[in-house]
Protein backbone atom coordinates (compact mmCIF):
# COMPACT_ATOMS: atom_id res chain seq x y z
CA UNK A 1 0.00 0.00 0.00
CA UNK A 2 1.06 3.84 -0.87
CA UNK A 3 2.13 5.44 2.20
CA UNK A 4 1.08 8.96 2.97
CA UNK A 5 3.75 11.71 1.42
CA UNK A 6 5.11 14.82 1.92
CA UNK A 7 2.99 16.79 0.47
CA UNK A 8 0.06 15.29 2.55
CA UNK A 9 2.41 15.66 5.04
CA UNK A 10 2.91 19.78 4.18
CA UNK A 11 -1.58 19.67 4.25
CA UNK A 12 -1.67 17.94 7.87
CA UNK A 13 1.37 20.03 8.48
CA UNK A 14 -1.13 23.18 7.99
CA UNK A 15 -4.22 21.69 9.29
CA UNK A 16 -2.29 21.03 13.01
CA UNK A 17 -0.15 24.36 12.77
CA UNK A 18 -3.51 26.54 12.95
CA UNK A 19 -5.22 25.41 15.69
CA UNK A 20 -1.41 25.26 17.85
CA UNK A 21 -1.21 29.10 16.87
CA UNK A 22 -4.82 29.98 18.05
CA UNK A 23 -4.33 27.97 21.28
CA UNK A 24 -1.53 29.63 21.80
CA UNK A 25 -2.78 33.35 21.22
CA UNK A 26 -6.00 32.32 23.26
CA UNK A 27 -4.02 31.03 26.49
CA UNK A 28 -1.89 34.47 25.63
CA UNK A 29 -5.29 36.69 26.28
CA UNK A 30 -6.57 34.58 29.31
CA UNK A 31 -3.73 33.57 31.29
CA UNK A 32 -0.68 35.89 30.26
CA UNK A 33 1.33 32.85 28.47
CA UNK A 34 3.52 33.54 25.89
CA UNK A 35 2.45 33.45 22.17
CA UNK A 36 5.49 31.93 20.67
CA UNK A 37 5.56 33.14 16.91
CA UNK A 38 5.89 36.81 18.57
CA UNK A 39 8.59 36.19 20.77
CA UNK A 40 10.63 34.41 17.43
CA UNK A 41 10.22 37.61 15.94
CA UNK A 42 11.09 39.83 18.67
CA UNK A 43 14.45 37.23 19.00
CA UNK A 44 15.44 37.16 15.72
CA UNK A 45 14.76 40.92 14.72
CA UNK A 46 17.41 41.32 17.95
CA UNK A 47 19.82 39.18 16.51
CA UNK A 48 19.86 39.53 12.62
CA UNK A 49 22.44 42.05 11.60
CA UNK A 50 21.94 45.45 11.44
CA UNK A 51 21.45 46.12 7.45
CA UNK A 52 19.00 43.11 7.15
CA UNK A 53 16.42 44.66 9.65
CA UNK A 54 16.69 47.88 8.62
CA UNK A 55 16.68 47.03 4.99
CA UNK A 56 13.29 45.31 5.89
CA UNK A 57 12.12 48.04 7.58
CA UNK A 58 12.54 50.12 4.81
CA UNK A 59 10.83 47.94 2.19
CA UNK A 60 8.26 47.58 4.64
CA UNK A 61 7.73 51.11 4.63
CA UNK A 62 8.51 51.74 1.31
CA UNK A 63 5.51 49.50 0.32
CA UNK A 64 2.96 50.72 3.18
CA UNK A 65 3.34 54.05 1.47
CA UNK A 66 3.32 52.79 -2.49
CA UNK A 67 0.32 51.18 -1.64
CA UNK A 68 -1.17 53.46 0.74
CA UNK A 69 -2.44 51.13 2.96
CA UNK A 70 -2.29 53.50 5.91
CA UNK A 71 -0.57 55.00 8.91
CA UNK A 72 2.46 53.87 8.83
CA UNK A 73 3.72 52.70 12.16
CA UNK A 74 0.11 50.88 12.87
CA UNK A 75 0.06 49.42 9.45
CA UNK A 76 4.01 47.97 9.90
CA UNK A 77 3.42 46.65 13.08
CA UNK A 78 0.49 44.63 11.79
CA UNK A 79 2.76 43.46 8.99
CA UNK A 80 4.90 42.49 11.81
CA UNK A 81 2.64 40.69 13.54
CA UNK A 82 1.69 38.49 10.59
CA UNK A 83 4.90 37.97 9.41
CA UNK A 84 5.74 36.12 12.67
CA UNK A 85 2.46 34.17 12.65
CA UNK A 86 3.02 33.16 8.72
CA UNK A 87 6.44 32.49 10.28
CA UNK A 88 5.20 29.93 12.36
CA UNK A 89 2.52 28.33 9.96
CA UNK A 90 5.36 27.96 7.72
CA UNK A 91 7.10 26.00 10.20
CA UNK A 92 4.20 23.79 10.86
CA UNK A 93 3.87 23.13 7.22
CA UNK A 94 7.83 21.91 6.12
CA UNK A 95 7.79 20.15 9.46
CA UNK A 96 4.65 17.86 8.42
CA UNK A 97 6.36 17.59 5.12
CA UNK A 98 9.54 16.64 6.74
CA UNK A 99 8.04 14.30 8.94
CA UNK A 100 5.95 12.50 7.07
CA UNK A 101 8.86 11.97 4.35
CA UNK A 102 11.12 10.73 6.43
CA UNK A 103 8.07 8.07 8.25
CA UNK A 104 7.66 7.37 4.09
CA UNK A 105 11.08 6.05 4.14
CA UNK A 106 12.09 4.23 7.11
CA UNK A 107 10.70 0.83 8.16
CA UNK A 108 7.74 0.56 10.40
CA UNK A 109 8.79 3.34 11.78
CA UNK A 110 5.77 4.41 14.54
CA UNK A 111 4.16 7.97 13.72
CA UNK A 112 2.90 9.13 16.78
CA UNK A 113 7.00 8.66 18.88
CA UNK A 114 8.35 10.24 15.88
CA UNK A 115 5.71 13.55 15.93
CA UNK A 116 6.57 13.34 20.18
CA UNK A 117 10.51 13.45 19.15
CA UNK A 118 9.23 16.72 16.38
CA UNK A 119 7.02 18.82 18.85
CA UNK A 120 10.16 18.11 21.52
CA UNK A 121 12.62 19.08 18.94
CA UNK A 122 10.95 22.40 18.04
CA UNK A 123 9.17 22.49 21.94
CA UNK A 124 12.57 23.13 23.60
CA UNK A 125 14.16 25.57 21.35
CA UNK A 126 11.03 27.84 21.29
CA UNK A 127 10.59 27.57 24.85
CA UNK A 128 13.65 28.70 25.62
CA UNK A 129 14.00 31.70 23.30
CA UNK A 130 10.62 32.51 24.44
CA UNK A 131 11.42 32.35 28.05
CA UNK A 132 14.62 34.95 26.81
CA UNK A 133 12.98 37.25 24.94
CA UNK A 134 9.49 37.51 26.51
CA UNK A 135 8.24 40.58 27.68
CA UNK A 136 4.15 40.00 28.18
CA UNK A 137 4.12 36.60 29.84
CA UNK A 138 2.85 37.71 33.14
CA UNK A 139 2.08 33.82 34.20
CA UNK A 140 5.76 32.99 35.44
CA UNK A 141 8.68 31.19 34.14
CA UNK A 142 8.28 27.52 34.75
CA UNK A 143 4.44 27.88 34.03
CA UNK A 144 5.27 29.25 30.59
CA UNK A 145 7.58 26.31 29.77
CA UNK A 146 5.21 23.66 31.00
CA UNK A 147 2.74 25.45 28.29
CA UNK A 148 4.72 25.76 25.54
CA UNK A 149 6.75 21.79 25.81
CA UNK A 150 3.11 20.80 26.54
CA UNK A 151 1.51 22.39 23.32
CA UNK A 152 4.36 21.69 21.08
CA UNK A 153 4.41 17.87 21.86
CA UNK A 154 0.41 17.29 21.74
CA UNK A 155 1.33 19.18 18.25
CA UNK A 156 3.69 16.79 17.31
CA UNK A 157 1.27 13.58 18.69
CA UNK A 158 -1.58 14.70 16.56
CA UNK A 159 1.01 15.13 13.74
CA UNK A 160 2.43 11.39 14.22
CA UNK A 161 -1.20 10.08 14.84
CA UNK A 162 -2.50 11.55 12.10
CA UNK A 163 0.79 9.70 9.41
CA UNK A 164 -0.37 6.61 11.46
CA UNK A 165 -4.24 6.54 10.81
CA UNK A 166 -3.32 7.59 7.20
CA UNK A 167 -0.91 4.90 6.41
CA UNK A 168 -3.29 2.72 8.34
CA UNK A 169 -6.69 3.41 6.12
CA UNK A 170 -7.94 -0.34 5.22
CA UNK A 171 -7.30 -1.43 1.83
CA UNK A 172 -9.93 -3.16 0.03
CA UNK A 173 -8.10 -5.70 -2.21
CA UNK A 174 -9.23 -5.08 -5.96
CA UNK A 175 -11.30 -6.27 -7.58
CA UNK A 176 -12.94 -5.86 -11.25
CA UNK A 177 -13.90 -2.34 -11.79
CA UNK A 178 -13.41 -1.35 -8.18
CA UNK A 179 -9.24 -0.54 -7.65
CA UNK A 180 -8.40 -1.11 -4.18
CA UNK A 181 -6.29 2.35 -4.61
CA UNK A 182 -9.46 4.09 -5.11
CA UNK A 183 -11.18 2.99 -1.86
CA UNK A 184 -8.31 3.84 -0.05
CA UNK A 185 -7.70 7.41 -1.47
CA UNK A 186 -11.42 7.92 -0.19
CA UNK A 187 -10.58 6.84 3.27
CA UNK A 188 -7.83 9.15 3.31
CA UNK A 189 -9.52 12.18 1.54
CA UNK A 190 -12.27 11.35 4.57
CA UNK A 191 -9.91 11.33 7.34
CA UNK A 192 -8.01 14.81 6.20
CA UNK A 193 -11.84 16.37 6.05
CA UNK A 194 -12.37 15.12 9.71
CA UNK A 195 -9.20 16.61 10.79
CA UNK A 196 -9.34 19.85 8.70
CA UNK A 197 -12.84 20.30 10.43
CA UNK A 198 -11.52 19.59 14.13
CA UNK A 199 -8.67 22.03 13.21
CA UNK A 200 -11.26 24.71 12.16
CA UNK A 201 -13.17 24.89 14.68
CA UNK A 202 -10.53 24.84 17.28
CA UNK A 203 -8.87 27.66 15.18
CA UNK A 204 -11.67 29.77 14.76
CA UNK A 205 -13.00 29.57 18.31
CA UNK A 206 -9.56 29.80 19.70
CA UNK A 207 -8.83 33.09 17.61
CA UNK A 208 -12.14 34.74 18.45
CA UNK A 209 -12.34 34.25 22.05
CA UNK A 210 -9.02 35.75 22.61
CA UNK A 211 -9.69 38.69 20.18
CA UNK A 212 -12.88 39.52 22.13
CA UNK A 213 -11.05 39.25 25.89
CA UNK A 214 -8.10 41.19 23.80
CA UNK A 215 -11.00 43.57 22.91
CA UNK A 216 -13.12 44.40 25.83
CA UNK A 217 -8.93 44.51 28.21
CA UNK A 218 -8.67 47.42 25.76
CA UNK A 219 -11.73 49.29 26.27
CA UNK A 220 -11.40 48.84 30.20
CA UNK A 221 -8.21 50.16 30.12
CA UNK A 222 -8.88 53.22 28.18
CA UNK A 223 -11.95 53.43 30.24
CA UNK A 224 -9.60 53.39 33.36
CA UNK A 225 -7.11 55.86 32.86
CA UNK A 226 -9.79 58.71 32.64
CA UNK A 227 -9.71 62.11 30.71
CA UNK A 228 -6.34 63.78 29.11
CA UNK A 229 -5.39 66.78 30.22
CA UNK A 230 -6.36 68.65 27.04
CA UNK A 231 -9.84 67.62 27.07
CA UNK A 232 -9.74 69.67 30.25
CA UNK A 233 -7.59 72.43 29.38
CA UNK A 234 -7.26 75.12 26.51
CA UNK A 235 -3.71 74.85 24.67
CA UNK A 236 -1.38 77.61 25.40
CA UNK A 237 -1.74 78.76 22.21
CA UNK A 238 -5.76 78.96 21.84
CA UNK A 239 -5.71 82.73 21.71
CA UNK A 240 -2.94 82.91 18.22
CA UNK A 241 -4.12 84.99 15.85
CA UNK A 242 -3.44 82.70 12.80
CA UNK A 243 -6.11 79.95 12.34
CA UNK A 244 -4.95 76.71 10.55
CA UNK A 245 -6.30 75.87 6.97
CA UNK A 246 -9.06 73.06 7.72
CA UNK A 247 -7.57 70.24 6.74
CA UNK A 248 -4.31 70.61 8.68
CA UNK A 249 -3.13 68.18 11.08
CA UNK A 250 -4.28 68.73 14.76
CA UNK A 251 -1.48 70.68 16.80
CA UNK A 252 -1.83 68.19 19.25
CA UNK A 253 -2.06 64.51 18.39
CA UNK A 254 -4.51 62.37 20.38
CA UNK A 255 -2.46 60.31 22.37
CA UNK A 256 -4.30 57.18 20.50
CA UNK A 257 -3.23 58.38 17.12
CA UNK A 258 0.59 59.31 17.97
CA UNK A 259 2.82 57.24 15.81
CA UNK A 260 4.47 54.28 17.41
CA UNK A 261 7.70 52.42 16.36
CA UNK A 262 9.56 49.94 18.67
CA UNK A 263 11.66 46.77 18.20
CA UNK A 264 8.75 44.85 19.68
CA UNK A 265 5.99 42.71 18.09
CA UNK A 266 4.07 43.70 21.26
CA UNK A 267 4.75 46.21 24.01
CA UNK A 268 6.72 45.36 26.86
CA UNK A 269 4.32 44.81 30.02
CA UNK A 270 6.17 46.31 32.96
CA UNK A 271 3.98 46.13 36.38
CA UNK A 272 4.38 48.84 38.42
CA UNK A 273 4.74 47.29 41.69
CA UNK A 274 7.61 45.33 40.74
CA UNK A 275 9.22 47.84 38.63
CA UNK A 276 12.11 50.23 40.40
CA UNK A 277 14.27 52.66 38.75
CA UNK A 278 17.50 51.88 39.10
CA UNK A 279 20.81 54.32 39.22
CA UNK A 280 24.03 53.27 39.58
CA UNK A 281 27.38 53.27 38.27
CA UNK A 282 29.64 56.43 39.09
CA UNK A 283 27.01 57.75 41.73
CA UNK A 284 27.62 58.47 45.72
CA UNK A 285 24.06 57.26 45.80
CA UNK A 286 22.72 54.91 43.99
CA UNK A 287 19.06 54.65 44.25
CA UNK A 288 15.72 51.76 42.92
CA UNK A 289 12.96 54.51 43.63
CA UNK A 290 9.06 53.89 42.43
CA UNK A 291 7.56 55.64 40.15
CA UNK A 292 5.37 57.06 42.97
CA UNK A 293 8.35 58.35 44.92
CA UNK A 294 9.58 59.81 41.46
CA UNK A 295 6.65 61.51 41.37
CA UNK A 296 6.03 62.95 44.20
CA UNK A 297 9.59 64.02 45.15
CA UNK A 298 9.87 66.16 42.37
CA UNK A 299 7.96 69.44 40.67
CA UNK A 300 6.44 68.25 37.69
CA UNK A 301 8.28 69.73 34.36
CA UNK A 302 5.41 69.85 31.46
CA UNK A 303 6.78 70.15 27.98
CA UNK A 304 4.93 70.33 24.53
CA UNK A 305 6.97 68.29 22.65
CA UNK A 306 7.18 67.06 18.99
CA UNK A 307 8.64 63.54 18.63
CA UNK A 308 9.69 62.38 15.54
CA UNK A 309 11.05 58.74 13.92
CA UNK A 310 14.52 59.04 12.14
CA UNK A 311 13.11 56.70 9.51
CA UNK A 312 9.88 59.11 8.74
CA UNK A 313 10.31 59.71 5.21
CA UNK A 314 9.40 63.43 3.48
CA UNK A 315 5.83 64.12 4.44
CA UNK A 316 5.75 60.76 6.57
CA UNK A 317 3.62 60.01 9.56
CA UNK A 318 5.95 58.89 11.90
CA UNK A 319 6.14 62.08 13.85
CA UNK A 320 3.24 63.92 16.29
CA UNK A 321 3.43 66.08 19.18
CA UNK A 322 1.63 65.75 22.62
CA UNK A 323 2.32 66.99 25.96
CA UNK A 324 5.10 65.21 28.10
CA UNK A 325 5.48 65.71 32.20
CA UNK A 326 8.42 64.19 34.07
CA UNK A 327 11.06 65.17 35.80
CA UNK A 328 14.36 67.42 34.56
CA UNK A 329 17.15 64.79 34.40
CA UNK A 330 19.37 67.81 36.11
CA UNK A 331 18.03 67.15 39.40
CA UNK A 332 17.64 63.68 39.53
CA UNK A 333 21.51 63.75 39.14
CA UNK A 334 22.28 66.15 41.93
CA UNK A 335 20.19 63.63 43.90
CA UNK A 336 22.47 60.74 43.27
CA UNK A 337 25.87 62.44 43.08
CA UNK A 338 27.39 61.67 40.10
CA UNK A 339 30.95 61.05 40.20
CA UNK A 340 33.81 63.65 38.89
CA UNK A 341 34.64 60.35 36.53
CA UNK A 342 31.30 59.75 35.14
CA UNK A 343 31.06 61.61 31.50
CA UNK A 344 28.06 59.70 30.05
CA UNK A 345 24.66 57.66 31.22
CA UNK A 346 23.67 54.60 29.66
CA UNK A 347 19.83 54.24 29.45
CA UNK A 348 18.96 50.80 30.14
CA UNK A 349 15.16 49.65 28.80
CA UNK A 350 13.31 46.36 29.88
CA UNK A 351 13.29 45.37 26.10
CA UNK A 352 17.52 45.21 25.77
CA UNK A 353 16.84 48.66 24.55
CA UNK A 354 19.56 51.12 25.42
CA UNK A 355 21.42 54.92 24.68
CA UNK A 356 23.77 56.63 25.96
CA UNK A 357 23.65 60.56 26.56
CA UNK A 358 26.68 62.57 27.38
CA UNK A 359 26.61 64.64 31.00
CA UNK A 360 27.71 67.59 29.97
CA UNK A 361 24.38 67.47 27.75
CA UNK A 362 22.27 67.17 30.51
CA UNK A 363 24.20 69.64 32.85
CA UNK A 364 23.31 72.35 29.74
CA UNK A 365 19.90 71.36 28.88
CA UNK A 366 17.31 71.30 32.14
CA UNK A 367 14.38 70.37 29.13
CA UNK A 368 16.26 66.42 28.79
CA UNK A 369 13.68 64.65 31.34
CA UNK A 370 12.54 61.61 32.50
CA UNK A 371 8.83 61.42 31.70
CA UNK A 372 5.66 59.53 33.26
CA UNK A 373 2.89 60.88 31.64
CA UNK A 374 1.71 61.95 28.01
CA UNK A 375 -1.27 64.64 27.94
CA UNK A 376 -1.88 64.34 31.85
CA UNK A 377 -2.47 60.52 31.66
CA UNK A 378 0.07 57.94 32.61
CA UNK A 379 2.50 56.51 29.63
CA UNK A 380 0.67 54.46 27.54
CA UNK A 381 2.40 50.91 27.85
CA UNK A 382 2.71 51.26 23.70
CA UNK A 383 4.98 54.58 24.73
CA UNK A 384 7.04 53.48 27.26
CA UNK A 385 4.88 53.10 30.65
CA UNK A 386 6.03 53.43 33.41
CA UNK A 387 9.01 55.84 32.96
CA UNK A 388 10.85 56.98 29.13
CA UNK A 389 13.76 59.50 28.63
CA UNK A 390 13.00 62.99 26.25
CA UNK A 391 16.24 64.47 24.75
CA UNK A 392 15.11 67.71 22.79
CA UNK A 393 16.17 67.82 19.21
CA UNK A 394 16.79 64.32 18.87
CA UNK A 395 15.10 61.88 17.02
CA UNK A 396 12.74 59.18 18.48
CA UNK A 397 16.06 56.11 18.95
CA UNK A 398 17.75 58.23 20.96
CA UNK A 399 14.93 58.02 23.48
CA UNK A 400 14.48 54.73 25.19
CA UNK A 401 10.63 54.24 26.69
CA UNK A 402 9.95 51.49 29.40
CA UNK A 403 13.56 52.64 31.27
CA UNK A 404 14.61 49.83 33.97
CA UNK A 405 18.35 51.50 34.82
CA UNK A 406 20.35 54.16 34.42
CA UNK A 407 23.97 53.82 34.87
CA UNK A 408 26.83 56.36 35.11
CA UNK A 409 30.04 55.61 33.05
CA UNK A 410 32.93 57.37 32.37
CA UNK A 411 33.35 56.50 28.51
CA UNK A 412 30.55 56.78 24.99
CA UNK A 413 29.02 53.82 24.08
CA UNK A 414 27.04 52.72 20.91
CA UNK A 415 23.31 53.04 21.41
CA UNK A 416 20.91 50.68 19.78
CA UNK A 417 20.41 51.93 16.53
CA UNK A 418 23.87 53.24 16.10
CA UNK A 419 25.66 50.00 16.32
CA UNK A 420 23.15 48.92 13.36
CA UNK A 421 24.23 51.93 11.85
CA UNK A 422 22.29 54.71 11.99
CA UNK A 423 23.55 58.69 13.40
CA UNK A 424 25.22 59.05 16.43
CA UNK A 425 24.27 62.46 17.03
CA UNK A 426 20.26 61.82 15.03
CA UNK A 427 19.55 65.52 15.00
CA UNK A 428 16.35 65.90 13.87
CA UNK A 429 16.34 67.49 10.33
CA UNK A 430 14.47 71.05 9.47
CA UNK A 431 11.09 69.69 7.91
CA UNK A 432 8.54 71.27 6.60
CA UNK A 433 4.87 69.45 4.71
CA UNK A 434 1.77 70.26 2.79
CA UNK A 435 -0.94 68.99 4.71
CA UNK A 436 -3.83 70.21 2.64
CA UNK A 437 -4.21 72.59 -0.47
CA UNK A 438 -8.30 73.66 0.77
CA UNK A 439 -9.55 74.09 -2.58
CA UNK A 440 -13.12 73.11 -1.14
CA UNK A 441 -12.40 75.77 1.49
CA UNK A 442 -11.94 78.98 -1.66
CA UNK A 443 -12.72 82.50 0.32
CA UNK A 444 -14.13 84.97 -1.48
CA UNK A 445 -13.35 88.50 0.12
CA UNK A 446 -14.84 90.99 -1.33
CA UNK A 447 -12.02 93.82 -2.57
CA UNK A 448 -9.57 91.29 -3.38
CA UNK A 449 -9.03 87.74 -5.28
CA UNK A 450 -10.29 84.35 -4.73
CA UNK A 451 -7.67 82.81 -2.20
CA UNK A 452 -7.51 78.56 -1.69
CA UNK A 453 -5.99 78.30 1.85
CA UNK A 454 -2.43 76.31 1.67
CA UNK A 455 -1.85 75.07 5.37
CA UNK A 456 0.46 72.62 6.97
CA UNK A 457 3.74 72.35 9.77
CA UNK A 458 7.51 72.89 9.76
CA UNK A 459 9.85 71.33 12.42
CA UNK A 460 13.44 71.99 13.46
CA UNK A 461 13.64 69.81 16.53
CA UNK A 462 14.08 71.88 19.16
CA UNK A 463 16.05 74.70 16.89
CA UNK A 464 12.29 76.94 16.00
CA UNK A 465 10.94 77.72 12.71
CA UNK A 466 11.54 81.38 11.68
CA UNK A 467 10.07 81.44 8.25
CA UNK A 468 8.37 79.07 5.86
CA UNK A 469 7.52 79.29 2.34
CA UNK A 470 5.83 78.31 -0.49
CA UNK A 471 6.42 78.09 -4.14
CA UNK A 472 3.38 78.07 -7.03
CA UNK A 473 4.94 76.22 -10.39
CA UNK A 474 7.79 77.88 -11.16
CA UNK A 475 6.86 81.42 -9.26
CA UNK A 476 8.55 83.07 -6.17
CA UNK A 477 9.00 81.66 -2.83
CA UNK A 478 6.15 83.70 -0.96
CA UNK A 479 6.10 84.41 2.32
CA UNK A 480 3.54 81.73 4.86
CA UNK A 481 2.11 82.71 7.68
CA UNK A 482 3.01 80.92 11.41
CA UNK A 483 1.00 80.18 13.86
CA UNK A 484 2.45 80.77 17.39
CA UNK A 485 3.28 76.62 18.19
CA UNK A 486 2.61 75.01 20.78
CA UNK A 487 5.99 75.59 22.64
CA UNK A 488 9.49 75.66 21.09
CA UNK A 489 9.85 72.27 20.84
CA UNK A 490 7.00 71.88 18.86
CA UNK A 491 6.23 71.98 15.30
CA UNK A 492 4.92 74.87 14.11
CA UNK A 493 1.72 75.25 11.77
CA UNK A 494 1.57 77.53 8.71
CA UNK A 495 -1.04 78.80 6.68
CA UNK A 496 -0.45 80.54 3.10
CA UNK A 497 -3.95 82.02 1.31
CA UNK A 498 -3.04 81.14 -2.53
CA UNK A 499 -4.12 84.09 -5.02
CA UNK A 500 -6.37 81.21 -7.02
CA UNK A 501 -5.71 81.00 -10.95
CA UNK A 502 -7.41 77.94 -12.67
CA UNK A 503 -5.48 74.96 -13.58
CA UNK A 504 -3.13 72.73 -12.42
CA UNK A 505 -0.57 73.83 -10.18
CA UNK A 506 2.50 72.21 -8.30
CA UNK A 507 2.75 73.69 -4.56
CA UNK A 508 6.37 73.27 -2.86
CA UNK A 509 6.94 74.38 0.70
CA UNK A 510 10.39 75.44 2.71
CA UNK A 511 11.50 76.62 5.88
CA UNK A 512 13.94 78.19 7.89
CA UNK A 513 14.74 77.47 11.28
CA UNK A 514 15.45 80.32 14.27
CA UNK A 515 18.42 81.32 13.12
CA UNK A 516 17.99 81.54 9.66
CA UNK A 517 19.45 78.01 8.37
CA UNK A 518 17.83 76.81 5.63
CA UNK A 519 15.64 73.65 5.04
CA UNK A 520 18.11 71.18 3.05
CA UNK A 521 16.47 70.82 -0.01
CA UNK A 522 19.04 67.80 -1.69
CA UNK A 523 16.95 65.00 -0.84
CA UNK A 524 18.46 62.49 0.98
CA UNK A 525 16.91 59.53 2.26
CA UNK A 526 16.30 58.10 6.11
CA UNK A 527 19.06 56.45 6.55
CA UNK A 528 21.52 57.27 8.06
CA UNK A 529 20.67 60.30 9.02
CA UNK A 530 17.01 61.38 8.04
CA UNK A 531 15.46 62.20 5.43
CA UNK A 532 16.08 65.94 3.67
CA UNK A 533 14.52 67.30 0.70
CA UNK A 534 11.33 69.71 0.05
CA UNK A 535 7.59 68.22 -0.18
CA UNK A 536 5.57 69.15 -3.10
CA UNK A 537 1.71 68.63 -3.80
CA UNK A 538 0.27 68.89 -7.04
CA UNK A 539 -3.73 70.44 -7.52
CA UNK A 540 -6.18 70.54 -9.60
CA UNK A 541 -8.58 73.52 -10.12
N1 LIG B 1 12.85 50.64 24.80
C1 LIG B 1 12.70 51.16 23.58
N2 LIG B 1 12.66 52.48 23.43
C2 LIG B 1 12.51 53.04 22.21
C3 LIG B 1 12.45 52.23 21.05
C4 LIG B 1 12.50 50.82 21.23
O1 LIG B 1 12.44 50.03 20.28
N3 LIG B 1 12.63 50.32 22.50
N4 LIG B 1 12.33 52.82 19.82
C5 LIG B 1 12.76 54.22 19.71
C6 LIG B 1 12.36 54.82 18.45
S1 LIG B 1 13.23 54.35 17.07
C7 LIG B 1 11.41 55.83 18.38
S2 LIG B 1 11.11 56.63 16.93
C8 LIG B 1 10.63 56.22 19.58
C9 LIG B 1 9.16 56.21 19.28
O2 LIG B 1 8.40 56.53 20.42
P1 LIG B 1 6.82 56.33 20.36
O3 LIG B 1 6.56 54.93 19.90
O4 LIG B 1 6.31 56.60 21.72
O5 LIG B 1 6.30 57.32 19.34
O6 LIG B 1 10.89 55.36 20.67
C10 LIG B 1 12.26 55.07 20.85
N5 LIG B 1 12.44 54.39 22.11
MO1 LIG C 1 12.59 55.66 15.32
Amino acid sequence: MKRPGIFTGALVGALVTAPLIAVLYLAWQLAGLPFVPFDVFDWLARRLPGPIVTFGIDAMVSVIRALRLGEISATAKTAEQLLAIGGLFLTGIVAGAALFGLLRRGEKRSGILSGVVLGALLGVPLMLISLGVNLTSAAGPLPSAVWILLVFLAWGTVLGWSYDRLSAVETVPATEGAPGLAVERMDRRAFVVRLGGATAVITVVGAGVGVLIATERERRAALALGEPWSRRNPLPNAGAPVQPAQGTRPELTPVEDHYRIDINTRPPVVREEEWRLRIGGRVDRPTGWTLAEIRSRYEPLHQFITLSCISNPIAGDLISATRWTGVSLQRVLVDVGVQPAATHLRIRSVDDYHEVVALNEILADPRIMLTYAWDGLPLPIEHGFPLRVYIPDRYGMKQPKWIESIEAIDHWEAGYWVRRGWDREARMKTTSVIDVIASNMMIIEPGRDMVVPVGGMAHAGARGISRVEVGVDDGPWQQARLREPLSELTWVTWRFDWPFQPGEHTFTVRCFDRDGTPQVADRSPVRPSGATGLHSEDAMF
